[in-house]
This record gives C-alpha cells, sequence and structure tokens, in this order.
C-alpha cells in the first residue's frame, strides 16, 4: 500500500531541501559539507557516517519552523556532498578541507560542517579564510579539547592546535564544560590561554541559548568572523548515546536547538559544525535525529538575520 506519507507536497521533507529545493527568491544560502574524518578519534567509533546518516535523517523532518513561523527553504542550501578524507588523518584532510571551503564560501553566506570527528575544527576555522587573530571560536561542547599536541592532531585537541596555530585565546568561549570529563591541568591550559570558559552548570542556571546569545555578542565586539564548533557530547548522555563522549548532567536536546538557532541568527557566525556523531552507537536514531534537526534550527536561524 502506498500511503501519501512521503508524497504530500503540503509536507515539504528537509531532505529535499538540503538537496537544492528552496523558494524562488531565497533570502539566504547555506553551504553544506561532509567531512567523514574519523582518523583523528582517540576513542574509536564510525564518525565517519554521520554526514551521510544525517542527510537521511533529515527525511523525518519537514521544513517549517513552528517558532519563529519560518520555512528554512527561504535559504537555499548547496549541499557539496562528503569529501573523501576517511582514511585521511586530520593533517592530510586539511588542505582540501580548506580549498573546498573557500570555494563554497564564494557563494553562501554561511556554511555547515558536517563531520566526522572533532578533529575537522582546525580545518574548518583555518577554512574561513580570516586571519586567526581575526576569527572567533565558540565550542559547545563538554570537553575543553586542548590535550598535548605530542601525538599528533586529534579528537581530543583541536582547541589547543588552534592556540598553536595563532587563535588567540582571549577570542574563545566555551560552553559546557563537564567536572569529572577534563583535568585540571588542562583548566589551566584553557586559564593561562586566556579562554572565557562556561561550565555545564553554570549554563544550566544561565540557560543555554541565553549564554550563547551573550558570548556571541560579547564575541563579535572582538571579531567580525566567528566558527561555532558543537560537539553534540554537550547533551546528556539520555539523549545523545551516540556521542562518545556525552555524560550524565548534560544538555537536553530542546535547549541545544535554541542555542543552535542563536548561533544562526548571529551574523558574524559564518561556520558551524556538527561533530561527534557515531550512527553505530544510536539508539531509535536519537542522535542522528538530534543532529538533523539542528541542521534546520541553524537554517532558521539564519532567516532571522533579515
Ligand atoms: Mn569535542
Amino acid at each position: 500500500m502506498t500511503t501519501g506519507l512521503y508524497s504530500d507536497p503540503r509536507w515539504p521533507r528537509a531532505n529535499r531541501w538540503l538537496a537544492g529545493d528552496h523558494i524562488e527568491e531565497p533570502t539566504w544560502s547555506l553551504g553544506v559539507i561532509g567531512l567523514p574524518a574519523c582518523l583523528g578519534s582517540i576513542t574509536e567509533g564510525r564518525c565517519d557516517l554521520a554526514p551521510k546518516a544525517i542527510r537521511r535523517a533529515l527525511e523525518k523532518f519537514s521544513t517549517y519552523n513552528a517558532v519563529d513561523r519560518v520555512d528554512v527553504r527561504q535559504v537555499s542550501a548547496h549541499d557539496w556532498g562528503d569529501l573523501a578524507i576517511r582514511t585521511h588523518l586530520p593533517e592530510e584532510s586539511f588542505d582540501l578541507i580548506k580549498e573546498t571551503m573557500t570555494r563554497s564560501m564564494r557563494e553562501a553566506g554561511a556554511m555547515l560542517l558536517l563531520g566526522g570527528d572533532n578533529s575537522i575544527t582546525r580545518a574548518g576555522v583555518h577554512g574561513m579564510g580570516v586571519p586567526l587573530k581575526r576569527c572567533g571560536l565558540l565550542t559547545l561542547d563538554a570537553h575543553f579539547d586542548l590535550r598535548d599536541l605530542e601525538g599528533g592532531f586529534t579528537n581530543g585537541n583541536p582547541v589547543r592546535a588552534l592556540l598553536a596555530d595563532g587563535l588567540p585565546g582571549e577570542n574563545i568561549v566555551q560552553i559546557g564544560i563537564q567536572s569529572f570529563a577534563n583535568s585540571a591541568e588542562y583548566a589551566e591550559v584553557a586559564r593561562d590561554a586566556g579562554i572565557r570558559v562556561v561550565t555545564a552548570e553554570e549554563a544550566h542556571h544561565s540557560g543555554l541559548a541565553r549564554t550563547v546569545s551573550d558570548r556571541l555578542a560579547e564575541l563579535r565586539a572582538r571579531v567580525k568572523t566567528i566558527y561555532v564548533d558543537v560537539d553534540l557530547d554537550i547533551l546528556d548522555r539520555a539523549f545523545s548515546p551516540a556521542t562518545p563522549g556525552s555524560r550524565p548532567g548534560g544538555f537536553a536536546v530542546w535547549e541545544l536547538r535554541e542555542a543552535v538557532r542563536a548561533a544562526g541568527a548571529c551574523e558574524q557566525v559564518k561556520v558551524m559544525d556538527l561533530v561527534e556523531l557515531d550512527p553505530e552507537r544510536d539508539v531509535a536514531d536519537a542522535t542522528t535525529l538530534t543532529a538533523a534537526v539542528c541542521v534546520l534550527e541553524f537554517a532558521s536561524g539564519l532567516v532571522a538575520r533579515r
């Protein structure tokens, strides 16, 4: 039996939007690149499967944002597909990621990078094509990602790598840092570098979206180009079983959705990434669907820019 569920023209599906379906005169454009990186993981897993899983999961969503009453088809999406970096170390995929971003940013107002593990964030920030001194980085992550660089670039040290590359610590905000998921030594690295740290508990008390908006407002007084790194392990383990780093005490999905929309609405945010999803560990597609809906919330934020 064929039902109209997937063929109702009055219920446009988000996977078709990502594939290029938009209204006639879109008000904004979004470039999307899949970065199936997994060799940089200090935790074993299949984050390389995430970009395709996220695209597939978009079929379960419509394009209508009921909160702002906008349709994300006001944004024209250009999906560049997945880069062939599955078997590459982070340093080996660096140039390709940068080049593809440069091409995409020539035509798109904003970009979304679908990881892959968190190692892609280093190349992603460089890919904005702006001197690091003039870049801002806001991470939504349970971890500092400030581990030592001795063993090479991994998903445990992209922020440390960016500091070493010349990104000023004062241009970095880290929101969602969890107790007993980081060490005193790396907290000291953050402090010494001048990174603005907001713990998960602090953000729970003031609200995640509000914290993101407030910190972005501070950042954009310093820099004009901001990168937002969304490690899905900022979520509570209950909502994010498919991220190796999630722990009890993280955020609920609704809070992250609101926060990602706020990031999308900030004009200085040029690029956002979604990382650390390992679909093979998922339960009832909970984390994969969350990543997919974050794509749509970010796009909704773009619509609010105009
Ligand atoms: Mn991370």
